[in-house]
Order: structure tokens, then sequence, then C-alpha cells
């Protein structure tokens, strides 16, 4: 038995996690890196502690300071919510070895289902339904070929120590398979330092099915149903819902039956998801998610059950209370991810701080939120602000209730995936219940959709003087010049007027069409704050429009900035490690 909980992560999870404990009694223990000094989750705790001056998108990694920590803060658990540590056995084994109780599965239990090899012949053995593939790795690129001939085309080279998509390749014909599989090697060993890699039938426009499963420590194993979370880009989910507009009730049932009995096999405990592609009435097991999920929430409303609440429960040691007869979904529910994305540029990160922030309310809507006005987004973690969802009698009015939410949210200063959401919520596709995995590459429209959606860009901040001269293009009477402008100018800066023709100065005023980013410049701008992480520019440098100059990391993504227009490179201002401001400048163009 346990009385206080340490949570080692942060953002919404880490006060949704707190929420339960607080909920059940039990004192939570917030910890936190020094750029999220001041986040939401640090002040909600009932303690809170500092994990040290380590750069801060490796402190909720560090096991060692971690442990110390929940021994100094009394903890007898540690929940690891999800990300970070969620799925890692050594720190599932390090908490135990301290003698608190890791808020998870055994680690035996998730290394078991932790490969992807190793869970596909779990699954063989538990009699589940596999897309049809090898149960080991294989590097006999003639052996692939066989496969080939085998499955038919396209077939998926993946990853063992996989997942997210990255090791991902499509191979559509049996001349690609040389350069896919050394392809696919390179990036597992960079991704996950392992380069096994397997081969499986690759299904061309699958749903994205899971089902939500709940095991106690006394053998009991029930499922809550099903989410589709189709609407996926570069494999990060962006809309979920449950129930599944494909999903039949005895489709759900072999569904929810064939996870209990894969669950059961591998003697897990807690909250576990066990993915599934979906394609033409037949599901295939594909991977176990071995944590709580960012989407557990749509569950809990058509379920009515608090799943962290029955993580702290079963991590007690009680028995589960649910019966699988009892347990059948009401209503529907639909979560949106609330990122600081930007869905008109590809969705690139977009950080900054939240100057307004009002969230929707009213029945049937749940904002699980990790920021609130006045809020610096920090540049180190992974994107996501805060979960809408919502829950109505049927699809269609929740489609409504998400529209009329989505349309209520204001969250001013920074750009997010709301206007996405309010042009994929009206899309006739998804009202129709025509989404796969492809949805948003079938519909390129939908960014325009979402234009219409967008606020205007963020107010300028105030003057600020950097000391720093600005460097402006400008024509006057057609000759062009390039110019330095000294003195104080907006944060976020706006776009320049072009000299006036009689030769005057440049002068700086707010256009009506605000930019949101730096002033013209004939140069290479950083889009977004971050840590320079590549710099493949020289001075002098001949470049072509769209050559990849530089790499900014923001979010745990690498961003590619790309040379704007074909020319010579004059000034390269950026350097490996430093960090660079959204409009910063990262090369100049020479002037002649
Ligand atoms: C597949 C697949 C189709 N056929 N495997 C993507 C990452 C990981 N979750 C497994 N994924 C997939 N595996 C076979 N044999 C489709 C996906 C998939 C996907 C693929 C491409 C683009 C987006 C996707 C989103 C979810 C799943």
């Amino acid at each position: 038995m346990f009385d206080t909980v340490l949570i080692a992560n942060r953002g919404e999870i880490a006060l949704r996690v707190i929420r339960a404990c607080r909920e059940l009694g039990l004192r939570s223990v917030a910890v936190y890196s020094e750029a999220d000094r001041d986040a939401p989750h640090v002040g909600y705790a009932d303690a809170a502690y500092l994990l040290g001056p380590a750069p801060s998108s490796e402190s909720y990694l560090n096991i060692p300071r971690i442990i110390e920590v929940a021994q100094q803060a009394g903890a007898g658990a540690v929940h690891p919510g999800y990300g970070f540590l969620a799925e890692n056995a050594d720190f599932a084994r390090a908490v135990a070895a301290a003698g608190m109780v890791f808020v998870g599965p055994p680690p035996e239990a998730m290394e078991r289902m932790g490969g992807k090899t190793a869970a596909r012949r779990e699954a063989t053995n538990a009699k589940v339904p596999l897309v049809p593939g090898t149960l080991e790795a294989i590097d006999d690129l003639a052996e692939i070929r066989r496969l080939g001939d085998e499955f038919g085309y396209p077939i998926a080279i993946k990853a063992v120590g996989g997942g997210g998509g990255r090791g991902l390749r499509v191979v559509r014909a049996p001349d690609e398979i040389a350069d896919a599989f050394a392809s696919a090697r390179r990036e597992a060993e960079v991704a996950f330092k392992n380069g096994a890699l397997y081969v499986e039938k690759y299904l061309s426009n699958p749903r994205h099915i899971e089902i939500q499963i709940l095991a106690d420590t006394h053998g009991t194993v029930v499922h809550l149903g099903e989410r589709d979370c189709s609407i996926q880009r570069r494999h990060q989910k962006l809309i979920e819902e449950a129930p599944s507009p494909a999903l039949t009730p005895a489709l759900r049932a072999e569904m929810g039956l064939c996870a209990v009995r894969l669950a059961q096999s591998v003697g897990y405990v807690g909250a576990g998801t066990l993915e599934f592609l979906f394609e033409a009435g037949h599901f295939y097991f594909l991977e176990m998610n071995t944590r709580i999920q960012v989407e557990h929430t749509v569950t809990e409303a058509v379920y009515g059950i608090d799943l962290v609440k029955a993580q702290l429960r079963i991590a007690q040691g009680e028995p589960l209370w649910l019966r699988q007869a009892e347990l059948t979904p009401r209503g529907h529910a639909i979560e949106c991810r609330i990122n600081a994305e930007d869905p008109l540029h590809n969705f690139r990160p977009a950080l900054g701080t939240i100057t307004s922030y009002r969230e929707p309310a009213g029945l049937g809507v749940r904002v699980d939120s990790g920021v609130r006005a006045d809020y610096a987004i920090p540049q180190f973690y992974d994107s996501l602000l805060s979960k809408l969802v919502v829950w109505a009698e049927s699809r269609p009015e929740a489609i409504a209730r998400a529209q009329r939410a989505l349309a209520d949210y204001e969250i001013g200063g920074v750009i997010t995936t709301i206007p996405f959401h309010r042009a994929a919520l009206a899309h006739p596709g998804f009202a129709h219940g025509e989404v796969s995995v492809n949805f948003i590459g079938q519909h390129p429209e939908l960014v325009e959709q979402a234009r219409a959606f967008a606020p205007p860009a963020p107010e300028p901040a105030d003057l600020v003087e950097t000391g720093e001269p600005r460097l402006f293009t400008v024509e006057v009477n057609s000759r062009r010049f390039g110019v330095k402008v000294f003195g104080a100018a907006p944060a976020v800066a706006v776009g320049a007027t072009p000299a006036k023709a009689a030769g005057g100065n440049t002068k700086r005023t707010t256009n009506t069409k605000k930019t949101a980013l730096g002033p013209k410049v004939d140069g290479v701008l950083s889009p977004i704050q971050g840590r320079i992480a590549a710099v493949r520019a020289e001075p002098g440098q001949q470049v072509e429009a769209g050559q990849i100059l530089f790499i900014i990391e923001a979010m745990k993504m690498e961003n590619e900035i790309t040379a704007p227009h074909a020319g010579t490179l004059g000034e390269v201002r950026a350097q490996v490690g430093t960090t660079i401001e959204a409009g910063g400048i990262l090369a100049t163009y020479s002037s002649h």
C-alpha cells in the first residue's frame, strides 16, 4: 500500500494523474526541469522537486535522480504517465528495487510485448490475427524477395525495436528491396540502436483501431472497447474517437476478446492498449502499448470509468470491480489534440507565449490542459498543449459539439492545430466515417480549409531593443538595396514597408497584413525557436532554392530549414548547439 505518488512526467498527463491521486486521497509529488519551473503541474501537486540543471529534454529521463527524489519525498509509488520512461523496463525495475510500486505492468510483461517480433510471436501463441509476415528478424534480401512474391506487393520492412513509423519502409516492387532495406536499417540503428528488421504484407488503406484493457494483480482482465485513431500525421495521432464508426458490436467483442487473451497470456497488469490495423472487415494485431495513452480520455467518456484511478487502485492491489458483461459503451466521444504546431505550414512547431487563454465549456466538454495564460511554451518537449474531449449521445452530435467547442477555444499568441481540427471535423469524409490512416494525405484541401479557420497572426509584442541591426532588402525607384536598420523593433517583428519612392528611409510600420515572423531579410530566417542541430552552409556557398541548409531541433522534432531562393550566401550566423529565436537570422545572401 502507498499514500504518496511521484509523477515522473509533465504537462497535461501530470495534472491528470495528480487529479486522480487527489480524488483517491493520495498525496502527489511533482518533478520538474528548470525549463518547467513555472509549469502548471508544479504548483498543483502537494509537493514539487527540481530534477536538476541537466538539459531540460533529459531531466525527465534521469532515472537515478527520479528515484532519489521519490525516496526523498517519501513516495510509495511512481506513476510514469506516457512517453519518457513509461515503457522502460529498467525504470520499472529501478522503482521496484528502491522499494516503491511502479504504476504499470511488470517489467517482464513490458519486455515480452516491447519488441515487435516478440509481440508477434506472443500474438501467434494467443491465436490473435496478425498481418502476414515474419516472426523473427530477417536480413536475407533473397528471402525478402521470396516473401514479396508470396504476399504480393506492397510489403513493409519494419524495425524490430521500432514504433511510431520510424524504420518503416513500404516496398512496391522487388527492385526496391535492397535500397529500402538499407535505408530502414540505417534509420533503425540511429533511432533504436537496433538495426534488426522484419517483413509484413503492407495494408494500403487501413484504419488504426486500438483496444483498451485493464488487468488486475489477481489475473482478471477486461476490455473497454476500442478507439479509432486513424487521423494521424507522420504517425502522430491528431483526432481519436470512441467507438469506431467502422466496428459492429460483433467485431468489437471479437477484437476485445483477442486483446484480453493476449494480455492475459503475457501476465499483463494495469492499463494497456493493443493496436490493430483494420481493413475490409478484418483486424490484425500490430503492437501493444504498455502504458496509459494520451487518448485514454475518449474511452473514459463512453464507459464512464476513470482509467488513471483504475491504474492506481490496481497498483494498490485492489481486485477489479468491473464485470465484462457490464462494460458497454454509451454515446460517442471525440478527442482533438491541441498542439503548438502550424497546420498551414506543414505542422511545424509554433512556439511562443500564450497571451490569452479561454477553454470551452458546457455539457459533454472536457479539456485536459497542461498550459494557461501567460505561459511560455518550452522548446524542449513535445508540442501537445491540451486535449479537447467531447461526448454526446451520437456521433453527429459529438461532431457538432466538438466544432462548437473548438470555435470557443481561445489560445492567443500561439499558432495551434485548432484550425486543422475544425476543417477535419467539417470534412464530409469524416462525417461519413470514411477515414483511414491516409486521411490527411488523401485530402490536401484540408490545409486550405484550415486557413479559413485560422485566427489573425498574433499581435506584435512590445518593442524591444536587440542591439542588433536588422537587414532589409528594399527597392528604390526599382533599384534594389540591402540596408541595415538600427533601433527598437517589435519582438515579433512585422514586415517592413518598402522605402518611399523619393528615396526616403525605410519606414517600419505595422502592416495591415501582419506577418508573424521577422523583417524581410534577404537571408535564411528560422521560422521557429529551437536549438541549431546542424549547419550545412558556409559563406560564399552557391545554394539552390529548397536546399536544406540548417536543422533546427524543437519539440523533439528535427526541422529542415531550406534556402528560400537560389543565390550566394554572405554571412552564416548559425552555430551548432546555440538557440535561435523564431525570426532569427541563420544566414544572409550576399548582396553583390
Ligand atoms: C503497417 C501499416 C500497414 N501495413 N503495417 C505505422 C507505425 C506503426 N504504428 C505501424 N504502422 C503501420 N504499420 C502494415 N503491414 C500501416 C501502419 C500505419 C501507418 C502507415 C503509414 C502512415 C501512417 C500510418 C498510421 C498508422 C499505422
